[in-house]
């Protein structure tokens, strides 16, 4: 009986979230409809990259498709679905996305109080073979949404009210916290639902694996050097780590979440603030992180404490199961004090 309870009593995201919004009763399912235009975002991005391959196959993707159109990038695309459900939820009033170069002010009669950061398509380089890829967004709540002013989108990532990723893989995967714990959802085509499959995530304490692209190491600083060498060499007698690094970041962090272990983007001598970016990578990832019961440091504080000054700024990162980012936070801390 059981069993059958479990296969009838469907939850979707949609569901799970109306019942986490009755918690904040002041919210009047604005929430709830502004989550449901980003899902609808995440379904059309997910069924476009599954095809990108084949569009590729028959000249759709990036030559003429067959009404002699240019076809879209997939990034530019999927940017452009995100944009148009965000404006049309009538819930949001500031937007800043990767391709964007200016945050996107909403005209005044379809704004409302949310203020959305995303990256539409991350890892897009890996698109042709096949890696997974995904969307990545957080949210906050603005003061005053009838005047947007950019300070809104400048807001330190423990004011997010919600973040998550939608990872297109072998599966389609939305995984979102909305400040009480992290959920899992994976999207069953035949229903078009995001069904909940990885209730309450909890990251490992501690990880067997570190995830860093090595072929930066001759430009990282001391402390990032001294903690690799110990996850390659451990004095301790314990057994080395495992090195895996996909260069998705969505793939990278969702492995981290659901395995444990720690991924580290480093600053370098080339770039002084590492590569990922403050709003719609590193606070997102650290804030899923930090509700799973795991952490993210910048080299210099935790992650979420950043106040970003422009909206595409860029921030060192190391996050994941609390202890292995306990142990690099205490390599930094040395440095300080030398
Ligand atoms: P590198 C992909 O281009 C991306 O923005 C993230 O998804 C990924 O974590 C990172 O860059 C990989 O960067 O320098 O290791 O190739």
């Amino acid at each position: 009986h059981s069993a059958d309870a479990h296969r009838t009593d469907l939850m979707t995201i949609t569901r799970f979230v109306l019942n986490e919004q009755s918690k904040h009763a002041e919210s009047r399912g604005d929430f709830t409809i502004l989550l449901s235009h980003i899902v609808l975002g995440c379904k059309f991005v997910c069924s476009a990259v599954n095809k990108a391959g084949l569009a590729k196959l028959i000249g759709l993707a990036g030559e003429t498709n067959v009404q002699g159109e240019e076809q879209k990038k997939l990034d530019v695309l999927s940017n452009e679905v995100f944009v148009k459900a965000l404006v049309s939820s009538g819930r949001t009033c500031i937007l800043v996305s990767e391709e964007d170069e200016l945050a996107i002010v909403v005209e005044p009669s379809k704004r409302g109080k949310y203020c959305v950061v995303f990256d539409p398509l991350d890892g897009s380089s890996n698109i042709d073979c096949g890696v997974s890829i995904g969307t990545i967004f957080g949210i906050y709540m603005i003061k005053d949404h009838s005047e947007p002013k950019l300070e809104d989108a400048l807001q330190p990532g423990k004011d997010m009210v919600a973040a998550g990723y939608c990872m297109y893989g072998s599966s389609c995967t939305l995984v979102l916290s909305t400040g009480s714990g992290v959920n899992g959802f994976t999207l069953d085509p035949s229903l078009g639902e995001f069904i909940l499959t990885h209730p309450d995530i909890k990251i490992p304490k501690k990880g067997k694996i570190y995830s860093v692209n090595e072929g930066n190491a001759r430009n990282w600083d001391a402390p990032t050097a001294k903690y690799v060498e110990k996850c390659k060499f451990p004095k301790d007698g314990s057994s080395a780590k495992s090195l895996r690094y996909i260069g998705s970041m969505v793939a990278d962090v969702h492995r981290t979440l659901l395995y444990g272990g720690i991924f580290l983007y480093p600053a370098d001598k080339k770039s002084p603030n590492g590569k990922l970016r403050v709003l719609y990578e590193v606070f997102p990832m650290s804030f899923l992180m930090e509700q799973a019961g795991g952490q993210a440091f910048t080299g210099k504080e935790r992650a979420l404490d950043l106040v970003p000054k422009k909206i595409h700024e860029r921030s060192p990162i190391f996050l994941g199961s609390y202890d292995d980012v306990e142990e690099i936070k205490a390599l930094y801390a040395e440095e300080q004090k030398a």
